[in-house]
């Protein structure tokens, strides 16, 4: 399938999807969402990837925002609308059950930050930049901000950075546990992926599991403690788990077929 604003790459089993619209800064527009949304909703569940690297065009930015030229003009019950439609984009990233990791290199700001805090880590490079910057432009967050960099930073540092609308550079955003590694720019991709090749000789179904679980600590509809004992009694029936402890007696590597 070929978006109209992603690239997208395949190398072995690990697929790299690249925001492209490098003039913008890689500014999310409408059409951006929509490629978006096929690719989490549709492609990527179904995909022989293990998981996913998303970064953006060119050496600038990773994804500089929402398209504030295009969304200007989208206003009221649009704009209700088209923040709850971009929520669900990025739940459908968040709830993936296969690793999504942001290799955040440039810019990472308002939805832009809210795409890279969608997924489940953040390989930054030593030149991003986070940030919501929204209440600059006389808006909220609409894209989970205000919720995800509340979970990741904790309320007081959310409400500085969400308040002031302050860019936060790699280290700080580090040190304060929005990003899990800050790494040379040109490496920024490459981490993502030696993270993801550590996840994939792992059993795929408890990867899944636990993405699920760690997402039910934070959804107030759900406990995430059943939610561990119960997946643990669904994962503990899988051939993979009899594979797992086999390969471990057997001084093996495990062979593992997601079943
Ligand atoms: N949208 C559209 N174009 C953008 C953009 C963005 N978010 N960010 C950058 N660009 C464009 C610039 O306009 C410029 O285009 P030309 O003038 O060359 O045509 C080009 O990218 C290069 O940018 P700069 O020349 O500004 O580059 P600099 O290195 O000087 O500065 C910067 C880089 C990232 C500091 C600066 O570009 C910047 O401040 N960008 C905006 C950051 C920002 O505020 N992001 C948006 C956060 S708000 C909604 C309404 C609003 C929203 C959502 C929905 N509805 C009504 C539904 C907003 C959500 C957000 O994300």
């Amino acid at each position: 399938m070929k978006y109209e604003n992603l690239l997208i790459e395949e190398r072995d089993n690990i697929t790299i999807l690249t925001v492209n619209r490098e003039k913008a800064l890689n500014a999310l527009n409408v059409q951006t969402f929509s490629d978006l949304d096929h690719f989490f909703g549709e492609v990527a569940p179904s995909s022989k990837s293990m998981g996913f690297v998303v970064t953006g065009a060119g050496e600038k930015a990773f994804v500089a925002g929402a398209d504030i030229k295009e969304f200007f003009s989208l206003k009221g019950e649009d704009a209700k609308w088209l923040s709850k439609r971009g929520q669900d984009i990025f739940f459908k990233i968040e709830q993936l059950k296969k690793p999504v990791i942001a290799a955040v290199n440039g810019f990472a700001l308002g939805g832009g930050c809210e795409l890279a805090m969608a997924c489940h880590m953040r390989v930054a490079s030593e030149k991003a930049r986070f940030g919501l910057p929204e209440v600059g432009l006389g808006i909220i967050p609409g894209y989970g901000g205000t919720q995800r960099l509340v979970q990741l930073i904790g309320k007081s540092k959310a409400m500085e950075y969400t308040l002031t609308g302050d860019m936060m550079d790699a280290t700080t955003a580090l040190q304060l546990g929005l990003a899990n590694h800050v790494v040379p720019h040109e490496e920024c991709v490459s981490k993502a992926i030696e993270i993801l090749n550590k996840i994939a000789s792992k059993g795929p179904l408890a990867v899944g599991m636990v993405i699920k679980c760690i997402n039910d600590h934070f959804d107030e509809n759900k406990n995430g403690f059943e939610s561990e004992y119960t997946g643990f009694g669904e994962i503990a029936l899988t051939e993979d788990f009899i594979e797992g402890a086999t390969a471990f007696t057997e001084k093996r590597k495990a062979n593992y077929t997601g079943k």
